[in-house]
């Protein structure tokens, strides 16, 4: 998709502030500073719409981005940021929770995960949290660009095996340095925007 219109519509802490449009949705999942926000913005074209982490931890409320009056982006707080206290985080895990679990606008979570290292126990949970409530999911697996071309198979075979990855899943190998994946991105999210 080629992005020209995008509007940052909400940044929602309860259910009641979620747009109304009806528009397929599409969710960020992933460890807190894994690129989340990154992937977004290279996803749009923009250099900072989504705030990117100086800190892990930025995003802090679901963010609903507006593309071309077509389908929202959902920047999600990342799990996995140890300095975020117990009762907080258990507040963000509900939250998330629920509108992954209830929002009926929700076409995909794409799940991020870091290509150079083998997913954590927080991604294995959350793939199969997705798995178990049967949300269509999407890995993107970024900053690929860290890794040397001749060893992004090895890495994306660690990925997949490590998620033990439904064979339906698609993996994407992305970077949002360098814009690698966008096309095969693109191509996944809009095959479910229908
Ligand atoms: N080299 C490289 N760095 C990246 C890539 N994607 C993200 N980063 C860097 O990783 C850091 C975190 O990126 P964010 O996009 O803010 O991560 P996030 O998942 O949104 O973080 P939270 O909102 O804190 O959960 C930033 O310093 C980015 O510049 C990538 O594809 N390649
Ligand atoms: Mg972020």
């Amino acid at each position: 998709m080629k992005v020209h219109n995008v509007e940052m519509v909400i940044s929602a802490v309860k259910p009641e502030q979620y747009p109304e449009d009806g528009l397929p949705e599409f969710a960020l999942a992933g460890r807190s500073n894994v690129g989340k926000s990154s992937f977004i913005n290279k996803m749009i074209g923009r250099k900072s719409m989504a705030r990117i982490s100086s800190k892990p931890g930025k995003t802090q409320t679901l963010n609903f981005y507006k593309i071309e009056d077509q389908l929202f982006f959902v920047d999600v707080p990342g799990y996995g940021y140890a300095k975020v206290s117990k009762t907080e985080r258990e507040a963000w895990g509900k939250m998330i929770e629920k509108y992954i679990t209830a929002r009926k606008e929700l076409r995909a979570v794409i799940l991020i995960v870091d290509l150079r290292h083998a997913p954590t126990n927080d991604d294995v949970m959350m793939y199969d949290f997705l798995k178990y409530y049967n949300i269509p999911s999407i890995v993107i697996a970024t900053k690929a660009d860290k890794i040397p071309k001749g060893k992004l198979d090895k890495h994306k075979k660690v990925v997949k095996e490590t998620l033990q990855m439904d064979k339906n899943d698609p993996l994407v190998v992305f970077s949002s340095e360098t814009g690698h994946g966008f096309d095969q991105a693109w191509a996944e999210i809009e095959k479910r925007m229908g």
